[in-house]
């Protein structure tokens, strides 16, 4: 694994020009870092079987028993300004929708093959313009998930760790393949407006390969130099890069082992994870997360300086399922009520602890008390404040100054279940 990474860093560094970002991008970061929580969307053919976005692979299915999987897909009750409003109400001011999958399936109208939305299933149409157009009118900005790992074109060649049950004949030509996805990409930054970024995934199947990213990542700044482009694939950021994401932790954290070899680097962070255990749709998946772990997600991403990506896995009709449904409106509430201190706000001063974390902007430090049970809270003594009153009533909240440390002393009825946000007032 060692060599890996080796090899992988430089095939890439080797590859790689010193990338000075333009000033529409080094806004798009202020803006991505200000805004704070997104929805991810994995949403394909693969919905069909309810099994999640993997079933190709898991389930080893040839590229021809896939292939039937398109005539059996027509979601005519999708509605992009329902999922737009939903994503609204839920206080989300960004969407990172899956243009392409693992699959290879294009859920847009693309020219570069007929493996894709409009060519092969009796809907016929393109829901990543009807979603761009009513993400613009309603102003949330517009991500999108691209997979360069194919488990479809007979160009993703050589195999990486994935894909060997697709039955594709040997000896396809890789560049012939990143040729194909360059031209995809030039499309939906060309097609579909303002597009704030792209997600790329999926490189960790072919670590040591050339992915020629100077190249594809050029062509995006190219064509839209805000577009903000980030790669999970769980290593430092490499140059060319706007953001960095980690899955299913937080940064700098490692629960699941995607991120034993990541650094939390300088670019904008973001944390993405489910509301049950699946991305894709998984109709055998009710291990939903409760909304007030959802809600402290959010708040201990922003704690740790990181947006917070949740996801979604439409259903092949184009419904979202009502657990999903209910659980993102209820977070709107709290948004709607605590927003102030997340929103606009950078990690700290206090560095996350086991119970919660701080969020600040230029006026104001917000203590997020998320699990503690005593009546006295120490905190490292924080400079430059005057004052503790709770978020919303405006309540003082007792203070007791001592050489080291502050003492906040909160009787329980003044505590919230989920976070109790106690504001201090930066002193001019
Ligand atoms: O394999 C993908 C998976 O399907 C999903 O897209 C997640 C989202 O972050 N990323 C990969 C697993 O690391």
């Amino acid at each position: 694994m060692k060599r890996l990474t080796l090899v992988l860093a430089a095939c890439v560094a080797s590859a790689q020009q010193h990338y000075t970002p333009a000033p529409e991008n080094l806004k798009s970061r202020e803006w991505f870092q200000d805004n704070k929580f997104g929805l991810f969307i994995h949403w394909g053919v693969y919905s069909v079987l309810g099994k999640g976005e993997w079933v190709m692979n898991n389930d080893n299915m040839t590229v021809a028993e896939y292939e039937k999987l398109p005539p059996r897909f027509n979601p005519t009750e999708f509605n992009a300004a329902e999922w737009v409003a939903m994503a609204k109400d839920a206080g989300m001011k960004y969407i990172t929708i899956t243009s392409k999958h693992h699959d290879g399936f294009a859920m847009f109208a693309t020219r570069q093959s007929d493996w894709n939305i409009v060519d092969r299933t009796p809907y016929r149409q393109d829901p990543l313009k009807m979603l761009a157009d009513e993400c613009h009118r309603q102003g949330i900005k517009l991500f999108f998930y691209h997979s360069q790992l194919d488990w479809h074109n007979p160009d993703y060649y050589p195999l990486g760790r994935t894909g060997h049950a697709s039955g594709r004949p040997p000896g396809g030509d890789f560049n012939k393949y990143l040729d194909y996805m360059d031209n995809q990409l030039r499309e939906l930054l060309t097609n579909y407006g303002e597009i704030a970024g792209i997600w790329f995934d999926g490189m960790w199947d072919k670590p040591d390969a050339n992915w020629r990213l100077d190249r594809t990542y050029g062509l995006i700044h190219s064509l839209q130099p805000a577009a903000m482009v980030g790669s999970n694939h769980h290593l430092k950021p490499f140059e060319g890069e706007d953001f960095q994401m980690f899955e299913k932790d937080l940064p700098g954290k490692n629960t699941t082992g995607f991120s034993d070899k990541s650094e939390v680097g300088a670019l904008p962070l973001e944390t993405c994870d489910t509301i049950n255990n699946s991305w894709g749709y998984n109709s055998s998946d009710h291990k939903y997360k409760s909304t007030k772990e959802l809600i402290q997600y959010v708040v201990k991403a922003a704690g740790n300086n990181a947006n917070f990506l949740l996801n979604i896995g439409p259903m092949p009709s184009g419904k979202v399922q009502p657990e999903f449904v209910a659980r993102l409106h209820e977070m709107g509430e709290w948004m709607r009520k605590n927003g102030e201190s997340i929103y606009g706000t950078r990690g700290g001063p206090v560095t996350p602890r086991p119970w919660g974390v701080t969020t600040q902007n230029k006026d104001k430090i917000f203590l997020h008390v998320l699990d503690w049970k005593d009546k006295v809270l120490a905190l490292p003594k924080l400079p430059g404040v005057r004052g503790a009153t709770l978020l919303g009533s405006g309540q003082p909240v007792q203070l007791r100054k001592e050489p080291n440390s502050t003492l906040i002393l909160f009787p329980s009825e003044e505590r919230d279940p989920i976070d109790t946000v106690i504001v201090f007032e930066k002193v001019k």
